[in-house]
C-alpha cells in the first residue's frame, strides 16, 4: 500500500503560483495553521467585534470588519484612515497574535520581501452576498511594503484589475488556506471581491474570513 505525504496528518500541500509582477499566490500556505489561526481570531473578535462600517458616501459596507495590531483601518463619514483606537470600544485594537505575525512575515519572505513587519491586520468577514467593489489600497505610509492576504473559509472570486479602474479585471479563485503577497507594481492595482456565493466550510461555516497584513504606519 502506498501512502503519500499528503495523507499524513499535519502535512499539507502548498505551492506557489506567480500571478503578476510583484504578486504571488502561496496556495495552501496557511492550512497547517488553520485551527490555531481560527482560535486566535476568536480571541481577537471577542475584544473587537466585527462591524459593518459606513463609507464617506454614506453606504454601509456589506463586508464586516475588525482589526488587530497597533493600527487598524477604519472608514466613517469623514473618510478612510488607520487609527490606534477602535471607535466601537474606545480602546486600542487587540494585539496581533504571534501566529498571525509569524505567518505574514514567513509568507512575505517566501515571496522575496524580507524585513516585512506588519503593524496592522485588517480582518474582513464575508457572508453570502457580501462583496468588495474595485478599489486601490492607498492609506498606508510606505508603498514599498507589500500586503499579505490570508483566505479562510468558503471560496471567493478575487477581481484583479490594472492600474486604471477601467482595466478589465481577471477573476482569480481564492480558497481556504491561500495566502497572497502583493507588492512591487501589483501594490497599486485595482482589486475587489465578487458577491460571495452560498457555501459551507467545515471549520469556518457559511462565511469567508480574509486577513490582510499591512505596514500602515
Ligand atoms: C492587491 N481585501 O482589505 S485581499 C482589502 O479578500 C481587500 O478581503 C480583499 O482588498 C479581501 O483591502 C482582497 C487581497 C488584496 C489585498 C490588498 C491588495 C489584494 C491586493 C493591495 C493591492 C493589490
Ligand atoms: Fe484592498
Amino acid at each position: 500500500m502506498t501512502m503519500s505525504l499528503f495523507d499524513l496528518p499535519g502535512i499539507a500541500e502548498s505551492w506557489q503560483e506567480p500571478l503578476a509582477p510583484g504578486a504571488v499566490i502561496l496556495r495552501g500556505f496557511a492550512t497547517p495553521d488553520e485551527t490555531a489561526l481560527l482560535s486566535a481570531l476568536q480571541a481577537v473578535i471577542a475584544m473587537a467585534p466585527f462591524r459593518n462600517m459606513i463609507t464617506p458616501g454614506g453606504f454601509r459596507m456589506s463586508v464586516a470588519m475588525t482589526n488587530c495590531g497597533s493600527l487598524g483601518w477604519i472608514t466613517d463619514s469623514t473618510g478612510y484612515r488607520y487609527d490606534a483606537i477602535d471607535p466601537l470600544t474606545g480602546r486600542q485594537w487587540p494585539q496581533m497574535p504571534e501566529l498571525f505575525l509569524r505567518l505574514a512575515v514567513n509568507a512575505a519572505a517566501q515571496a522575496g520581501f524580507t524585513g516585512f513587519v506588519p503593524d496592522a491586520c485588517l480582518i474582513n468577514r464575508y457572508e453570502p452576498g457580501a462583496r468588495l467593489s474595485l478599489h486601490q489600497d492607498k492609506n498606508e505610509r510606505d508603498f514599498n511594503q507589500p500586503i499579505v492576504s490570508v483566505s479562510l473559509g468558503i471560496p471567493a472570486v478575487f477581481l484583479f484589475g490594472g492600474l486604471s479602474r477601467a482595466d478589465k479585471p481577471a477573476r482569480i479563485p481564492l480558497m481556504h488556506g491561500d495566502v497572497v503577497v502583493w507588492g512591487g507594481p501589483a501594490r497599486f492595482r485595482y482589486h475587489g471581491i465578487l458577491p460571495l456565493k452560498e457555501d459551507y466550510h467545515p471549520l469556518v461555516g457559511e462565511q469567508r474570513i480574509n486577513l490582510t497584513f499591512r505596514k500602515a504606519g
